[in-house]
């Protein structure tokens, strides 16, 4: 059975990276971006998310952010977030790869982690680039001003803009050298981030995924799990 499978060559290894999505964070109660009730309230993600809309019109991104913000702020980590926590005491060398902007990984404990596509309690400033957290909702002006003056926006990757060069980095040779890759809870359509599973199964590392669809990758993992991450990651470590 692929879950026993999977159990016994994560038990073996000695170094693993796991790559999340919005999936992961759907048992804590996150609207995941394209399933059924997806995140968006009329306007699609992929094009509010996105540096021309901001220009355009700066307070309703800030107005689907403060939005988003406000769903997170009372959610908690589910047992997958847990699990994953859990791993980074249980191999030499681990990596979490995150999509996710909901900062729940590290609510659970995680540490040892990037941030693909930047975090939703972090703003950064336009004038100077200066990252800093802001957990403040509802926001009391949209959009939210720096002490500097200038305007904020989130530090968040958006559509066509290009991701940290470190944060590729670190993700792509984890990738590369880890024994055992594990994709969970994600639809693996957003690049960079979907390519990683390809470049470890090339590197000859045993690929897991788990999610309650086939998604691209399906066809190409050595073991598909079809189920929930709150339920399987806690199974599988
Ligand atoms: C870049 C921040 C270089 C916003 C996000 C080819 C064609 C067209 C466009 C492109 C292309 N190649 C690259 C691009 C551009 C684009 C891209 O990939 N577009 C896609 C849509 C085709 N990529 C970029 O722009 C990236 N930058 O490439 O830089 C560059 C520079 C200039 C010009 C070109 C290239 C930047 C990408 C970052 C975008 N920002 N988020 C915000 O959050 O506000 S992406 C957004 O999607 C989220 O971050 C999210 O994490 C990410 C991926 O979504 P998922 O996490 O997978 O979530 P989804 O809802 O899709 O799926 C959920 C899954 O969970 C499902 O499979 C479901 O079955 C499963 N699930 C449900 N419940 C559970 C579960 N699994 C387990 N357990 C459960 N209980």
């Amino acid at each position: 059975m692929e879950l026993e499978k999977a159990r016994k060559k994560l038990a073996e290894a000695g170094s693993v990276a796991i790559l999340t999505g919005a999936g992961v964070s759907a048992e804590s109660g996150v609207p995941t971006f394209r399933g059924e009730g997806g995140l968006w309230r009329n306007y699609r993600a992929e094009e509010l998310a996105t540096p021309d809309a901001f220009e355009r019109n700066p307070s309703l991104v800030w107005e689907w952010y403060d939005w988003r913000r406000g769903i997170l702020a009372p959610l908690k980590p589910n047992p997958g977030h847990f699990a994953i926590a859990g791993m980074e005491k249980k191999f030499d060398n681990f990596l979490l790869i995150t999509q996710n902007v909901d900062g729940l990984h590290a609510k659970a404990g995680s540490r040892k982690m990037v941030e693909l596509h930047g975090n939703i309690w972090k703003v950064r400033c336009l004038a100077d680039g200066k990252v800093s957290d802001n957990h403040e909702t509802p926001l009391k002006t949209l959009p939210p001003r720096c002490e500097c003056g200038s305007m904020l926006r989130p530090h968040i990757v958006w559509f066509g803009e290009s991701l940290d060069a470190g944060v590729i980095e670190a993700a792509f040779s984890a990738a590369r050298d880890c024994e055992v890759f594990i994709v969970a809870g994600t639809s693996s359509l957003v690049q960079p981030a979907a390519s990683l599973a390809g470049i470890a199964k090339e590197s000859g590392a045993y690929v897991i995924e788990i999610n309650p669809e086939a998604t691209p990758v399906s066809g190409m993992v050595d073991a598909s799990i079809r189920g929930k991450s709150g339920e399987v990651l806690p199974l599988l470590v």
